[in-house]
């Protein structure tokens, strides 16, 4: 299989952290969507990645599509619950850590136009986003050991990818201060979800 993506993409690092804990062999092929003559169309009509290439050519993208397939191609590491109110909660989870970040995305993006483009209030507006998530993220956490309780999930996947997007392009925000469950998970996490950082790429 080959995973299109960037490295600074957190939904990327969300599937080659899955692509880990489920010991599945890939390759990452680097594509910059925004350069005027990438490709990406002709597997993503959307032009996003991650977008997944497997053996018979057949592509897959939006990475929950992407991961919750990869967990069906081997028993080690279920991430995702087989079925009913569990899997649902993993889910919802996965969407709010994804939400976080699209929100996270817009400001970024908003934040490359020239100054005079740039709005303040949809900046504030998607700022609110993320400060709604990592307080209901850290509420809904609160002293249990992961997301779902005492089993690491997708759940936890998906909060270490989006906490870690925050850090990166978001330094001064200081979400470990009001957010200490999640401070406590993020520790954690850093040190299981590292390892992917040394994928190689081709
Ligand atoms: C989001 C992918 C995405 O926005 C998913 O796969 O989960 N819901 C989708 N990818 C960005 C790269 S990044 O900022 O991580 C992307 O490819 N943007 C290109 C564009 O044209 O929006």
């Amino acid at each position: 299989m080959k995973l299109i993506g960037s490295l600074t993409s957190p939904y990327v690092r969300k599937v080659r952290i899955v692509m880990a804990e489920k010991k599945l062999d890939y390759q990452v092929e680097i594509e910059n969507v925004w350069s005027p003559d990438t490709k990406i169309q002709k597997y993503n009509p959307l032009g996003k990645v991650p977008c997944l290439v497997m053996e018979d050519g057949g592509a897959l993208f939006d990475s929950r599509v992407i991961v919750e397939y990869l967990d069906t191609l081997s028993p080690v590491a279920r991430l995702l619950p087989q079925s009913g109110r569990e899997r649902a909660a993993v889910k919802c989870w996965e969407a709010i850590a994804d939400g976080l970040l699209d929100a996270s995305i817009m400001i970024v993006r908003e934040r490359m136009r020239p100054a005079a483009q740039q709005s303040a209030e949809w900046i504030e507006r998607h700022y609110g986003k993320i400060h709604a998530s990592i307080d209901a993220m850290n509420k809904s956490l609160g002293e249990n050991p992961y997301c779902m309780g005492i089993n690491y999930t997708l759940a936890d996947i998906a909060v270490g990818c989006a906490l870690g997007y925050l850090d990166l392009r978001f330094p001064d925000l200081d979400w470990r201060t009001s957010q200490t469950n999640l401070a406590r998970l993020f520790d954690k996490l850093a040190v299981r979800q590292s390892f992917v950082d040394t994928v190689p790429v081709i």
